[in-house]
């Protein structure tokens, strides 16, 4: 049985949802032979990736797939990159904006996913749903999280567990009353990600 972490993260931005944990919800992986543990993260520097990393001691996933919300862009964008930077104008939840500040005083400038990224990009786009290849998750909470985790694997030589990041744009219901504004429904989000897991699981079984 192979253990698969999802994580979310709650509303931020004056939002009512954030469509990555709703998503992760729904998600439905029941023809694999998987267990899928679901976590729902505060939009919190570090207490974000202090929840994330007890749960992964806890649980000893084989595969960490972290979800956020990237409202603006058109398309499910899989970040190749978690760099070693806290820089933000927008405070977390807690009011905190980091500059130029180092995740990790001694750890490495960044990490590369090491989920099949290209794999990914093809079986969604043969799939019909927007998807592109990213080199940058931000410097807000999601690359936290995204590089505490790949550092906290490379410290405990953790480094045949999968782990990635997947930034998903607004969910329909978000862009409302913003015109303009690019989503997708919350539907075609599970989709894309259930056909992630399914490819990463395809790799991991092969
Ligand atoms: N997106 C933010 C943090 C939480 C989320 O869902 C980000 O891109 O950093």
């Amino acid at each position: 049985m192979i253990k698969i972490l999802l994580t979310g993260f709650m509303p931020f931005g004056g939002e009512v949802i954030n469509p990555s944990y709703e998503a992760i919800k729904k998600i439905n992986a029941k023809h694999l032979n998987v267990e899928l543990h679901l976590l729902e993260l505060p939009v919190i520097y570090y207490e974000s990736s202090h929840i994330l990393i007890e749960k992964i001691k806890d649980l000893d996933p084989d595969v960490i797939l972290m979800i956020g919300q990237a409202g603006g862009r058109k398309a499910i964008s899989i970040e190749r990159v978690a760099i070693n930077l806290d820089d933000s104008k927008t405070p977390d939840a807690k009011g905190v904006t980091p500059m130029d500040d180092p995740i990790s005083l001694f750890g490495p400038t960044a990490y590369f996913s090491t989920l099949p990224d290209k794999q990914i990009y093809h079986i969604l786009s043969e799939n019909h749903i927007p998807v592109e290849l990213s080199y940058s998750a931000g410097t807000y909470i999601c690359n936290h999280i995204f590089y505490s985790v790949m550092h906290e694997l490379d410290v405990s030589s953790k480094h045949h567990v999968k782990a990635g990041f997947i930034h998903v744009p607004y969910e329909t219901s978000q862009t409302i009353n913003k015109a303009h504004m690019f989503s997708l429904d919350l539907n075609v989000i599970r989709h894309a990600l259930e056909l992630i897991i399914d490819t990463v699981y395809q790799g991991l079984t092969m």
